[in-house]
């Protein structure tokens, strides 16, 4: 009995092995079988002028698949495309006009066997207060998600992506939400605000990010610019219902939607830089690509150094984000779809897009075409960091560069952007803001640009080195008076600090649990927090009631080193603004008939840093405090 158990031992080995045997046959027969991972887009709308669509479906064992649509209402169209490692499928799919909203299934048949993807026919949201656009009418406020209001704690550390929580960490997630916006609209409604322009709310990666260390250690995906999944909202701002709920609840408070979006690059970990769907997806691989150079002068030479544009168009940025190329139709196609997708489902009004002059025109020209025909007053405003005009305005669309027009309404106003802070946060002399205005005949539409004076991938306005409040009032003054579509940063309404890119995306007091106190009200400002708050919310309010301030012509009437005169002009109304921003009182006078102020004519200033005033003799004499605005209307 003794040789019994190993006797044993070795039938139950003999057993566990036969069993892997089975195990092995089992998985080696069922591993061709297709399984599909994700369907993108995995939704579309009836009526839509983009039909058919494409879908890239993700997976395994794809290669050699067929599609087949069960039930009515959605067909396969055309050929079928697999990739050679079986990942991705991408087909066409058409969408009966009749056809009875709900999710319907597509069959994918492949060697291995069959399998089912499932694709939702939207019934379209309606058109009215929705794919609004933003014009000069608006006031627009940026705020970075993270750090503006935590209104679901739930969120903060979320199972997919645990551990980057930590309200310690500049560059972890702070927990920000899209319902702390919600539940923040009667404050920025308050406030002035008519559009808010949102950070980008993409999923970004679910784990530190240590190829892009921060101070030498690891960061995280917080603001939202790395995108690992282009068709989900990110878990710890909330949900797509969340999101539809907030373009919902901000348009019945009269606030548009602005969507930061990026379609230059991926972030670092997206699965596609180790599966591309395409051979030619990104420019270049994870292992061999251009390093951007940022040479972003030869875009606009009419001889360029094609080494160096390439670098440009094509580099990788900082070396780790991988450059999407454009240039493949099936890019092109995914990008187009994505956009309208994210507008199409929630509502939104108007889109940021970042990084625009890395992207090619004759792609950019395709996708606003596409924008366009589906929602007409839709507007984007694209970013091109740069301070020279001659540059900026080359990006504008209304005419063709570089073979194409890329269609682009508006531009980030970033050549009077600093002129804005050398005059009003360093106390410069002011004749640097008119004589970049007077560059205005370089873009298509001066017009529609958006001003501004502070953001958040620069040190707030009131870091600058000699920055007071007194300056911070003028310089919210100039961009709701002066041409273009004014636009706030989160925080700077309250004075907020932070010299560089970290400190200046710091929480919004009172945003988020255990704060000392709550800035969003009024006993929670300190005096001058409350001082500057008042103030912005009299000129945003002025910008909305004073017609000329919101389509009104932009006429010079006095330039000075340190002072500015202007008129906003209507053929019913007129506003005149004069800016003072020496630090001794002034006398200025000038005439006002370019302005069609006629002698007589009696005018107020609404701010209350000046008299009341009368044109004489063609002219006006305004006096005015040190550091000071008045916005004159007609008594
Ligand atoms: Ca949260
Ligand atoms: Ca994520
Ligand atoms: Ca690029």
């Amino acid at each position: 009995m003794r040789f019994a158990k190993p006797e044993r031992f070795r039938t139950i080995r003999k057993a566990i092995a036969s069993l892997f045997f089975c195990f092995a046959l089992a998985s080696a027969c069922f591993s061709q079988v297709p399984v599909i991972l994700k369907v993108e887009p995995p939704s579309w709308w009836l009526g839509s002028t983009v039909n058919p669509v494409r879908l890239m479906i993700t997976g395994r064992n794809l290669t050699g698949a067929r599609a087949q649509t069960l039930g009515r209402g959605l067909r396969v169209v055309g050929a079928q495309i697999t990739n050679a490692r079986g990942s991705y499928l991408f087909m066409d799919v058409w969408i009966a006009p009749n056809a009875q909203p709900g999710q319907k299934q597509i069959m994918i048949t492949a060697p291995g066997g069959s399998t089912n993807a499932s694709f939702e026919i939207l019934a379209p949201l309606g058109r009215p207060g929705r794919f609004q656009g933003f014009s000069p009418a608006d006031v627009m406020y940026l705020i970075m998600i993270d750090r503006f209001a935590d209104g679901d704690k739930t969120n903060n550390d979320p199972p997919q992506s645990k551990g980057l929580y930590d309200r310690g960490n500049k560059f972890y997630y702070h927990g920000g939400d899209l319902q702390g916006v919600i539940d923040h609209l009667p404050y920025l409604k308050d406030l002035g605000v008519t559009a808010l322009w949102l950070t980008p709310w993409y999923d970004n990666y679910d784990h530190p990010n240590d190829i892009e260390l921060k101070e030498g250690k690891p960061s995280t995906g917080f603001h939202g610019y790395n995108p690992q999944d282009f068709y989900k909202v990110e878990e710890h701002f909330g949900s797509l219902a969340t999101l539809r709920q907030l373009v919902d609840m901000a348009h019945r408070s009269g606030i548009k939607i602005i969507q930061d979006e990026v379609a230059n690059h991926t972030g670092p970990y997206h699965s596609w830089v180790t599966d591309p769907p395409t051979s030619t997806w990104f420019n270049g691989t994870k292992e061999h690509h251009l390093n951007n150079v940022f040479q972003t002068w030869v875009l606009h030479d009419p001889r360029p150094v094609e080494d160096l544009k390439r670098a440009t168009m094509e580099g990788w940025f900082l070396d780790f984000l991988p450059d999407l190329n454009q240039n493949d139709p099936e890019v092109a196609r995914y990008l187009i779809q994505n956009t309208l997708w994210w507008i199409g489902v929630t509502g939104l009004d108007g889109i940021r897009m970042d990084t625009w002059q890395y992207v090619p025109n004759n792609f950019w020209h395709e996708w606003t075409m596409a924008l366009k025909r589906e929602y007409p007053n839709f507007t984007v405003v694209g970013e091109v960091k740069d301070g020279d005009v001659v540059h900026t305005s080359y990006f504008q669309g209304g005419r063709v560069r570089d073979g194409a027009d890329s269609g682009l309404d508006s531009l980030l106003d970033f050549p009077l952007f600093y002129p804005i802070r050398h005059a009003f946060a360093e106390s410069k002399k002011l004749d640097e803001v008119p004589k970049t205005l007077a560059k205005d005949y370089l873009y298509t539409n001066p017009n529609i640009l958006v001003t501004l004076l502070g953001g958040h991938d620069d040190g707030r306005f009131m870091s600058e080195e000699g920055a007071t409040i007194a300056g911070l009032k003028l310089a919210n003054a100039f961009v709701m008076t002066a041409r273009g579509v004014p636009q706030l940063y989160y925080g700077d309404e309250i004075a907020m600090t932070g010299p560089d890119e970290p400190t200046t995306r710091a929480d919004f007091p009172g945003g988020f649990p255990g704060d000392q106190r709550n800035a969003f009200t009024k006993e929670g400002r300190t005096r001058e927090e409350q001082d500057v708050f008042d103030y912005v919310r009299k000129v945003a309010h002025l910008h909305a009631k004073l017609e000329p301030l919101k389509r009104g012509s932009l006429v010079n009437l006095y330039v000075s080193e340190w002072q500015y005169a202007y008129a906003r002009t209507t053929k019913e109304s007129v506003v005149l603004v004069a800016i003072n921003n020496d630090s001794k009182p002034v006398v200025i006078t000038f005439e006002v008939s370019p302005a069609g102020l006629a002698n007589g004519m009696r005018l107020v200033d609404r701010l209350g840093a000046s008299g009341n005033l009368q044109v004489e003799n063609g002219k006006l004499s305004v006096s005015l405090p040190s550091r000071s605005a008045a916005i004159f209307v007609q008594k």
